[in-house]
C-alpha cells in the first residue's frame, strides 16, 4: 500500500497533468519543508520516474517505460475507481487468491491486485498459468455490481473487450477474441481471462476478473511454445507494461460503466466485431462431452450457440474451443 505522503505527492502531479508544479505547492500539499520536498523527489527516481526540475519554476514527473511499481501504476491509472485502490506484489502465489481474501475484508469496488510474478497463477479448472517475473500483467480486479448471478459470465466479455482495445491502443496490434476468454493474435494466445465470484444465496458479493497478459516474454516454456506469444514478440520491441496497465484500467472502467448504464447488448455487439470463430466449424469440449458444429453467435447472456451437422442448436455455457 502506498504511504499517505507518497499518495499525496503523486496526486499533486496527477492533478497537474504535466504542468510544472512548484516546490512550494508540493510542500503545502504534503505539509512539509522545501528540503523534504527535494528528498521526496529523489525517492521518486528510485521507483520508476524521471524528474524534470526547472530552477525557479518547479518539477514535473514522467514514469519510465519500464517502470512497474505501485507508484507508477497509481500515477498511470487515470480512472475514477478501477485501480484507485491497489494491492501490489513483487511476487505472489496468485492475484486471484489475494483478491478473494480482500473481498472478505470489504475491499472497495475497483480494487486491483497486481503482481510482477505469480508462483501459482491459475487458469480455468485450476490449470496453471505461466506468470514469469517482469514479463506480463498479472492482475485481478474486484468489482461489486448489483446484478443477478446469471450475469456474472458477461464480465468475461467486458474484460476481454476492454483488454483487446487497450492492447490495440498501446501497440497497434489487433487481438481477436476466442469465446469465452482468450485473446489471440496470429493464432496464438496473448491473454487469458478468468472470471470468478463470491456470492451469498442469490446475491453477488463481488466479481473477481483475473487477467493474464503476455507482454515482454521473449521465450515460453516448452509446452507453451506452439500456442502462446507475447506483445513484444509480435511488435518486435518491448512494450511498456505500465502504459498498458493505464490503458487497461481506463478501458475496463469505460466498458463496465457502459454495461451498468445500457446492459449487455452494446458490449455484445462490440465483442462480436472482434470475435473468432464466427461461422467456422469448431469443436467445443465441455465437461459433458464434445459438440462439433458451426458457431452461430452468442446469446444475449453470452452463451455460445453452435449448430451441429444435423441442424440442431446447442447452447454452450463453458468449454474449450478449437477449430475443426
Ligand atoms: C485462462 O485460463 O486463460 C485464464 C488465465 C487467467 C490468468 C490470470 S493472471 C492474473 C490472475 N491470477 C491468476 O491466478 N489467474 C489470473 P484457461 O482458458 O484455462 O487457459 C489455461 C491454459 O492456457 C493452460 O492450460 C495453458 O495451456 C495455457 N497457458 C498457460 N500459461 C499461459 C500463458 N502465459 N500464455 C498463454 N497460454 C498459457
Amino acid at each position: 500500500m502506498l504511504s499517505t505522503n507518497r499518495r499525496q505527492l503523486l496526486d499533486v502531479f496527477r492533478a497537474a497533468e504535466g504542468r510544472l508544479v512548484s516546490g512550494q505547492e508540493i510542500a503545502d500539499a504534503l505539509n512539509c519543508s522545501r528540503t523534504a520536498v527535494w528528498k521526496h523527489m529523489e525517492e521518486l527516481k528510485k521507483v520508476g520516474f524521471e524528474i524534470q526540475a526547472k530552477r525557479g519554476s518547479g518539477y514535473s514527473i514522467q514514469p519510465t517505460d519500464d517502470g512497474f511499481t505501485e507508484e507508477v501504476l497509481y500515477f498511470r491509472a487515470k480512472t475514477h475507481f478501477i485501480g484507485q485502490h491497489m494491492s501490489f506484489h513483487e511476487t505472489v502465489a496468485s492475484t486471484q487468491l489475494v483478491a478473494h481474501q480482500l473481498v472478505g475484508e470489504d475491499a472497495a469496488d475497483g480494487t486491483v491486485v497486481i503482481a510482477d510474478e505469480q508462483k501459482a497463477g491459475k487458469g480455468r479448472l485450476a490449470r496453471p498459468w505461466d506468470s514469469q517475473p517482469g514479463t506480463g500483467i498479472w492482475m485481478s480486479t474486484i468489482l461489486r455490481p448489483e446484478i443477478p448471478m446469471q450475469q456474472v459470465p458477461q464480465f468475461t466479455f467486458i474484460a476481454s473487450l476492454a483488454i483487446a482495445e487497450a492492447i490495440e491502443n498501446v501497440t497497434g496490434l489487433a487481438p481477436q477474441i476466442k469465446w469465452p476468454n482468450d485473446l489471440y493474435i496470429n493464432k496464438r494466445k496473448v491473454c487469458g481471462v478468468l472470471t470468478e465470484m463470491q456470492a451469498e444465496a442469490d446475491q453477488v458479493r463481488a466479481i473477481i476478473i483475473g487477467t493474464g497478459i503476455n507482454v515482454n516474454q521473449t521465450e515460453f516454456p516448452e509446452e507453451l511454445r506452439e500456442k502462446a506469444t507475447s506483445l513484444a514478440i509480435l511488435a518486435g520491441n518491448p512494450v511498456s507494461r505500465g502504459a498498458l496497465f493505464g490503458e487497461i484500467v481506463q478501458q475496463l472502467e469505460k466498458y463496465y460503466q457502459l454495461f451498468l448504464e445500457q446492459g449487455f447488448a452494446p458490449i455484445k455487439l462490440l465483442w462480436e466485431e472482434r470475435a473468432i470463430p464466427f461461422n467456422e466449424t469448431i469443436v467445443a469440449k465441455t465437461l459433458r462431452g464434445e459438440v462439433r458444429g458451426k458457431v452461430k453467435g452468442i446469446s444475449d447472456e453470452g452463451i455460445l450457440i453452435v449448430q451441429d451437422a444435423a441442424g440442431q442448436e446447442h447452447s454452450i455455457f463453458s468449454a474449450d474451443i478449437s477449430l475443426d
